[in-house]
């Protein structure tokens, strides 16, 4: 059978058209027009390209954006003062701190400090816990992301074997909670495998579907995959090559080309989980300027 090539890139832009329709229709209407805020700390070119291109989406989509950006230095008491008055701004609807931050300021402080309402991340303790339990709440950009690639896919979900590889707060955690749900997509048996798992190869070979967020290049290998697996792949590893023009090129944690013939549909890297992210941080903010999990 023919692998299917799960198109992030494409389903980025559908879901980017269907948003600034939704916008036209509310700019019609005189309604309040989408209004998300980046902050972006220090000069890590990874955290600039994904930040770039979240500013770039919201003016597709006909969304306002502002973009906070600040140098390296910047104290935790100023970054504080910056997050207090996005909370306050009224225009604002949804904003985010672009991650990783520097060693000298706290995520964890931090993300308490964004109020919940406008936490488009769901990287708030209020917004994990609703998740968690199946209450309304902003779903964090990556996971939701992949659940609409599945979702808009027709990938069946229910009863399959689930082996998501990391535990971050930000992917592997919410994405074992996900998938586990009752509801498409869910209803996985999910196994949560990590550094510390015994045997990860045998775990990772009884997967339907593999959610790979290790972080590090071609992890997952053509011997640890079952025939016709769904390989989810959301590393996006920056691997020196001369040749490229950048220095660099975009591997997954997927060892792409040879895992290829084994799996029935794989998300390539970069156009897969990536773009998706973004879309995903989109229909946050679109539901924020509406109110609709928190009034
Ligand atoms: N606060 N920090 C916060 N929110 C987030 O949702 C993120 N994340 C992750 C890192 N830190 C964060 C992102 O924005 C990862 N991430 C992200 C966003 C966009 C892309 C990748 C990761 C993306 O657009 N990827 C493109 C290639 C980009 C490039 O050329 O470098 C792709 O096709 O995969």
């Amino acid at each position: 059978m023919e692998t299917i090539i799960l198109d992030g890139k494409a389903l980025a832009k559908t879901i980017k058209a269907e948003l600034r329709e939704e916008v036209e229709r509310i700019k019609g209407n005189a309604g309040k027009i989408p209004h998300l805020c980046a902050v972006l700390v220090g000069d890590n070119p990874a955290s600039r390209s994904y930040v770039r291109n979240k500013v770039r989406s919201c003016e597709e989509c006909g969304f306002k954006s502002t973009l906070i950006e600040k140098s390296t230095q910047i104290t935790q008491p100023q970054l504080l003062k910056i997050i207090d008055d996005l909370n306050r701004d009224e225009d604002i609807d949804g904003f985010i701190v672009q991650l990783p931050l520097p060693a000298h300021i706290d995520e964890e402080t931090i993300t308490l400090a964004i109020d919940p309402k406008k936490d488009v991340d769901g990287f708030h303790p209020v917004n994990f816990g609703r998740m968690a339990l199946g209450l309304p709440a902003y779903l964090p950009a990556t996971p939701n992301g992949i659940l609409e690639i599945l979702k808009r896919y027709n990938i069946e979900t229910s009863g399959k074997n689930c082996v998501v590889i990391g535990r971050s707060n930000i992917v592997g955690k919410p994405m074992n909670i996900l998938l586990g749900r009752k509801g498409y997509p869910g209803n996985c048996t999910v196994t949560l495998t990590h550094s510390r798992t015994q045997n990860i190869k045998e775990e990772i070979l009884r997967a339907d579907i593999i959610i790979a967020a290790i972080g590090r290049a071609n992890f997952i290998t053509s011997d640890m995959v079952k025939d016709g697996a769904v390989i989810i792949d959301v590393g996006i590893n920056r691997v020196d090559d001369v040749t490229a023009s950048r220095g660099y090129r975009l591997k997954g944690d997927v060892d792409y080309d040879n895992v290829l013939a084994k799996a029935s549909h794989i998300t390539p890297v970069p156009g897969g989980v990536g773009p998706m992210t973004v879309a995903s941080l989109l229909i946050n903010t679109l539901k924020a300027s509406k109110n609709e999990i928190y009034d």
